[in-house]
């Protein structure tokens, strides 16, 4: 059967793009534009959709949603691979801990510092003001220190070895890729991270990452969750 991935412009989507590509995985790719007034998905998008979120993988009959569970499904079937370190292998913990905090954590962050941005943005003129104290409380609270931990980590286990599971790429570094670029368009990954600077500099050197580019037609990281 042939993987279909159902991608959306702009979006967690682009890193299955990547790990297929980086496979050399026989697939199918359909892209579908955001829509242009919510920059949701759009109508079509949301019927396939198990959530009605992008990533979404057919095989077959088959459909899946949820970018890790997609990443497993996808290297199950490429055993010989070795994207994923094997339980007892020196690097498994570091993966299990990137591969699960890209999801579990980073990209939470991130997904609530755009939904109060947006919020900030819609609400009536004489609201701005009050949204904007509550969302800075929350911000300095909560938000900012929670990705400044994991960025700091990031850091410096980028400074221990090349990827974030070893000296070899994983997709640890696959799934964690979106929310690293989009830290750094926040301004939480800054000069003050060579060795966050120097990782985004690796995966954007990554041949497959570039094919993927190709096919993603994205321009630039807008991250608009
Ligand atoms: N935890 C989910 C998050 C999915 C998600 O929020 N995807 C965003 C794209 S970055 C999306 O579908 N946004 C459009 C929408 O909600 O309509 C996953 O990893 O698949």
């Amino acid at each position: 059967m042939t993987l279909t991935l159902h991608h959306l412009e702009y979006s967690q989507s682009f890193r299955i793009l990547w790990l297929l590509e980086k496979l050399g995985a026989n697939y199918d790719l359909k892209v579908y534009d955001r829509d242009p007034k919510t920059r949701l998905a759009p109508k079509a998008y949301k019927a396939i959709s198990p959530l009605g979120t992008a990533p979404v993988l057919t095989d077959g009959a088959l459909v899946l949603s949820e970018s890790n569970a997609i990443v497993d499904y996808i290297l199950d079937q490429y055993p010989e691979r070795r994207l994923r370190p094997k339980a007892g292998d020196a690097n498994r913990a570091d993966y299990l801990f990137w591969f699960h905090t890209a999801q579990g954590s980073h990209m939470p962050l991130l997904l609530f510092k755009a939904v109060f941005g947006s919020i900030q943005n819609r609400v009536p003129f004489f609201l701005k003001g009050l949204i904007k104290t509550i969302f800075a409380q929350v911000d300095a609270a909560f938000l900012t220190p929670r990705m400044q931990a994991i960025i700091e980590k990031a850091e410096f286990d980028l400074g221990q070895h090349k990827w974030f599971a070893g000296d070899s790429v994983s997709a640890a570094d696959i799934v964690m890729s979106y929310g690293m670029e989009a830290s750094q368009s926040a301004g939480y990954i800054t000069n003050a991270h060579p060795n966050c600077l120097r990782w985004l500099s690796q995966i954007h050197e990554d041949a497959a990452y570039k094919s993927a580019l190709k096919k993603d037609g994205r321009k630039q990281i807008i991250f608009t969750g």
